[in-house]
């Protein structure tokens, strides 16, 4: 007999229930040397071509290739040539130029350069992470179109809950249902399946020899430890090894990108399962086999998801564990979690009594000391989750020399940040099919002295997605006034800034509904909020002041009394915009309403004769240069 019941197999049809599941069976893919694989694509190199991927003069992302030459990200690129002999091919990512609002590459340029002019100058230039996004997005596309179920955990990794794929393959596979052909009453799993014919919490028949045949795909650890199928939980993993494989292939073969994966019931085992063989490869970590493969010497508490940063290191101190072993000795020292709670507190007392400083309420304690206990048991199920919440996003520069020594120069970085911000929340628009409306704007900077201010207010989305001059516009309004106040007395140590960046928050996140006008261009969107009206929690700006309401049209130069006015102005505007998409049809067309044809006829609050449209092609890249003195009003 089956160790599972008919209800862990059941339950892997699930999309929300599969991960508690004893027969769950998750993968985490991560891609190889990420940035350095873009760029080899890109540049049409091949997987042995030493590439290298730069940024200034630091190495971001080393390519398989060039790791034979025994080089790390802490090498500077030039120490890494000489290392290497000069066998390296460095790449530069894209940049985007000061003043300039899009960004591009420049091959063959780079700090190792001989030539001046072809040194990129991080004075003159900021970092674009676009294209790896890009690339990123398609190989998610790729995982969405296999899997219904895919968390994005990074740029370059996901982890995707492939048990339902499983679970197909198990009872419809012609030659699974060849080798799985009659239990010792004479019926399979499969036809007990289609007739219904189980009792959830009995237990499932023993796996038939003749499935025991069936084959993984990659490195199974440990394998030599009992046999490689003993139970359905093997069953599904081999299953789910010859899914993710093909996943991947389909990655390799039409993106060209070679991936590592782990194949695992929980994200954490998945996660080291995917580190453990690089690159190409993929490891599989049954159920039987975790424990062994935690006390491999190679992974510690630390190498968790989750518990590499402070907690962990925190966690290792306050409950005594070794550095070497500490999942081991965690695992072994307490069979209960209110055990470990109980050791807790005692040594929290002791430490703070020490002088040490350590706080955590109660029912974080009890929160950590359970998953610590299963983490170390490998039974810390997390659901996939398809939908990460979108606190914040930042456009930064770290400044140098001269590169921001007045309000012009503000602008001209200013520039950049709207226009990385506004493709950013356009990218995240497509893949969620959302609208999203940051509704806050803060922006830091920090002084010639190291002195940091920051400054937020709320942010107007003036059409039906942000732009960035929706950004520009505030960024530059809250600059200014940092600008009138510091840069002069009683702060003559102002400029030049030494970093400048953007945050927007507070993301609304609406429902897209299509409606005609929406399709023909209308700017100002109508959304059903119905559906998914949550505003999403956001981190609190960092305000520094408060920011007093300026209602002015910045196309028209008038300013308004009340926010109501100055909606009301802005919807001639939207009329405006209205009627040219229209492409001349005239105000009693049906596409209008009714206060959208009184608008257009009213010569009321109509100032100026023009909108600016602003065109963004960023696959061209597009010469366009913006006019930031537009927005720099005193
Ligand atoms: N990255 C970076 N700076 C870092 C770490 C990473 O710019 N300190 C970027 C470059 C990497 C990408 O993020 O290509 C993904 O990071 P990984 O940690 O996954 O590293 P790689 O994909 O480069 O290598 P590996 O094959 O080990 O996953
Ligand atoms: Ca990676």
């Amino acid at each position: 007999m089956s160790k599972f019941k008919w209800r862990d197999l059941i339950q892997l049809n699930s999309k929300d229930e599969a991960y508690k599941s004893e027969l769950c069976c998750l993968c985490h893919i991560d891609l190889n040397a990420f940035f350095a694989q873009v760029e080899q694509v890109r540049c049409g190199y091949t997987k042995d071509d030493p590439v290298v991927c730069v940024q200034w003069s630091s190495i971001i992302a080393i390519s398989y290739a060039a790791r034979k030459h025994d080089i790390t990200r802490m090498d500077s690129i030039k120490d890494a040539l000489k290392k290497s002999n000069n066998k390296l091919i460095p790449i530069h990512t894209a940049v985007y130029k000061k003043g300039e609002d899009f960004w591009q590459y420049h091959d063959g340029c780079g700090s190792w350069m001989q030539e001046a002019s072809k040194q990129l100058s991080p004075e003159q230039y900021k970092v674009s992470l676009n294209p790896y996004r890009r690339e990123g997005r398609k190989i998610f596309k790729i995982f969405k179109d296999f899997c219904d179920l895919v968390e994005i955990a990074s740029v370059d990794e996901g982890f995707l809950d492939i048990s339902r794929l499983c679970l197909q393959q198990l009872l419809f596979e012609e030659d699974i249902l060849e080798k799985c052909k009659e239990d010792s009453e004479g019926k399979s799993l499969q036809e007990r399946f289609i007739a219904g014919d189980y009792d959830l919490d009995s237990y499932l028949p023993p796996v038939p020899d003749t499935l025991k045949t069936l084959k993984f795909e990659g490195f199974v650890y440990d394998a030599e430890f009992g046999s490689l199928i003993d139970d359905w939980d093997d069953v599904i993993f081999a299953l789910g090894s010859q899914i993710s494989q093909k996943i991947r292939n389909h990655v390799r073969d039409t993106l060209g990108y070679t991936t590592s994966c782990g194949i695992a019931r929980t994200k954490t085992v998945c996660k080291l399962g995917s580190n453990f063989k690089k690159p190409d490869a993929q490891t599989i970590i049954r159920n039987k086999s975790i424990t062994k493969f935690f006390d491999n010497g190679n992974i510690e508490l630390t190498n968790f998801w989750t518990m590499g940063g402070k907690l962990g290191q925190n966690l290792i101190h306050i409950l005594n564990l070794p550095t070497q072993g500490s999942i081991k000795a965690l695992r072994e020292r307490w069979d209960d979690p209110v055990e470990i709670n109980k050791y807790m507190n005692e040594r929290l007392l002791e430490l703070n009594g020490n002088g040490e400083d350590f706080e955590m309420d109660d029912d974080k304690k009890e929160a950590v000391t359970q998953k610590l206990f299963d983490l170390v048991r490998g039974q810390h199920c997390l659901p996939v989750n398809p939908r990460p919440i979108i606190k914040s996003m930042m456009s930064n520069k770290n400044l140098r020399g001269n590169s921001c020594k007045n309000i012009i120069d503000c602008m001209q970085w200013l520039d950049i940040f709207g226009n990385e911000l506004a493709d950013r929340v356009n990218e995240l628009e497509q893949e969620y099919h959302k609208i999203c409306i940051p509704k806050t704007i803060s922006i830091s900077v920090k002084t010639n002295e190291w002195k940091t201010y920051s400054k937020s207010s709320p942010l107007h989305c003036r059409g039906s997605n942000i732009s960035s001059l929706d950004i520009i516009r505030t960024a530059s309004k809250l600059i200014n006034e940092f600008n009138l106040k510091y840069s002069n007395v009683p702060e003559p140590n102002f400029y030049p800034l030494k970093q400048f960046n953007v945050v927007i928050s507070n993301f609304e996140i609406l429902d897209m509904k299509k409606s005609v006008i929406e399709m023909i261009g209308n700017v100002k969107g109508d959304y059903s909020k119905k559906d998914l009206p949550e505003s999403i929690p956001h981190a609190e700006p960092r305000d520094t002041e408060v920011f007093i309401g300026n209602w002015k049209c910045q196309d028209c130069n008038i300013e308004f009394e009340s926010e109501s006015a100055f909606n009301e102005h802005n919807d001639y505007h939207v009329a405006l915009r209205l009627s040219e998409s229209l492409n001349g049809a005239d105000v009693n067309s049906k596409n209008i309403s009714e206060g959208e044809r009184r608008l257009l006829l009213s010569n009321k609050n109509r100032q100026v004769g023009y909108i600016t449209k602003r065109k963004h092609n960023k696959d061209t890249n597009s010469t366009q240069k913006t006019n930031i003195f537009k927005f720099f009003k005193k």
